[in-house]
């Protein structure tokens, strides 16, 4: 039988997302999450961070510093931090292995492992049960969701950052590598919201200008009510559509929720933005999810 059923797929289509059990054993979990353990072992801290600041124009260059450091992420595996997590000289206040939002955005390319999972046979099935033909992927992340510090992510739809002609292409798989519950920050969606449209796009500015990137329109305001929450398993993938509204609470428990996440495109007859803050590039080009 296929991991997902066709049951799955109705779900996906009316909601926009699905929770599917058993992506990954909780051994692959522990895996993934012992090899994060040792990148930040070895992580360099950006010079933006690290870099004690104190006037005006020395903030400027920090937020320009930053904003490069993240729009050159794509093709790369970068380290973005919490806020609050370095004092004023640039040196860490908690552990460092607390600090961390988020890695970012090619995981997928640069780590075996999490290579593997990316186009393991549970992944490209999913794929293809969906009626993909040419689906590449886009980006990646691992994001702690740290326990007392891990920050709100506030509602928005994916679509906002990786817009695609026509809309539709795009869908995220989001792997929980530890139980995400309602008390450490689990995903909350609004069902059926995919078939909306967007309300916001995120685009690169013009060459030579600062910031980086702008936002055309803007996110509505969602009734609170009208969010689910979708708690999933450790070892368990929620799908999620590009262009459902959706949403994860801090995390003020003591429990950390770390998941492993990446997005892939409908490659036929899809035009990828190329106002979109990623593009990709010489080094990696958006590989194909299909091995065979
Ligand atoms: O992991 C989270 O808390 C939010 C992730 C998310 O919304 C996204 O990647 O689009």
């Amino acid at each position: 039988m296929d991991f997902m059923t066709d049951r799955d797929v109705q779900k996906y289509k009316e909601d926009g997302f699905v929770v599917l059990d058993g992506l990954l054993s909780s051994q692959e979990c522990d895996e993934l999450r012992q090899r994060m353990n040792e990148i930040v072992d070895q992580m360099d801290v950006p010079e933006h961070c690290r870099t004690t600041f104190t006037t005006y124009h020395d903030e400027q260059l920090k937020t320009q510093g930053s904003a490069d450091y993240f729009i050159t992420s794509g093709d790369k595996i970068r380290f973005f931090f919490e806020k609050g997590v370095f004092d004023d000289q640039g040196e860490f206040k908690v552990p460092k292995h607390l600090s961390l939002n988020k890695v970012g955005h090619a995981l997928h390319a640069y780590e075996p492992l999490y290579k593997k999972v990316t186009h393991s046979a549970k992944v490209q099935g999913i794929a293809k049960k969906l009626g993909l033909v040419s689906p590449v992927i886009l980006q990646s992340m691992y994001i702690f969701k740290q326990p007392g510090i891990g920050g709100e992510v506030t509602a928005h739809q994916d679509a906002t950052f990786l817009h695609t002609e026509p809309l539709g292409r795009v869908m995220g798989l989001w792997i929980a590598l530890e139980d995400a519950t309602v008390n450490n920050g689990c995903l909350w969606f609004i069902p059926g919201s995919h078939r909306s449209g967007i309300s916001r796009r995120m685009v690169r500015t013009p060459k030579g200008s600062f910031p980086l990137t702008d936002f055309i329109g803007r996110e509505q305001a969602y009734q609170e009510d009208t969010f689910v929450a979708a708690p999933v398993q450790k070892g368990g993938v929620v799908l999620i559509h590009g262009e459902v509204v959706h949403r994860s609470a801090e995390n003020i428990s003591e429990e950390s929720r770390h998941v492993y996440t990446f997005h892939v495109m409908e490659a036929l007859d899809t035009r990828w933005s190329p106002d979109n803050w990623l593009q990709p590039t010489e080094e990696l080009p958006f590989p194909p999810l299909y091995t065979k």
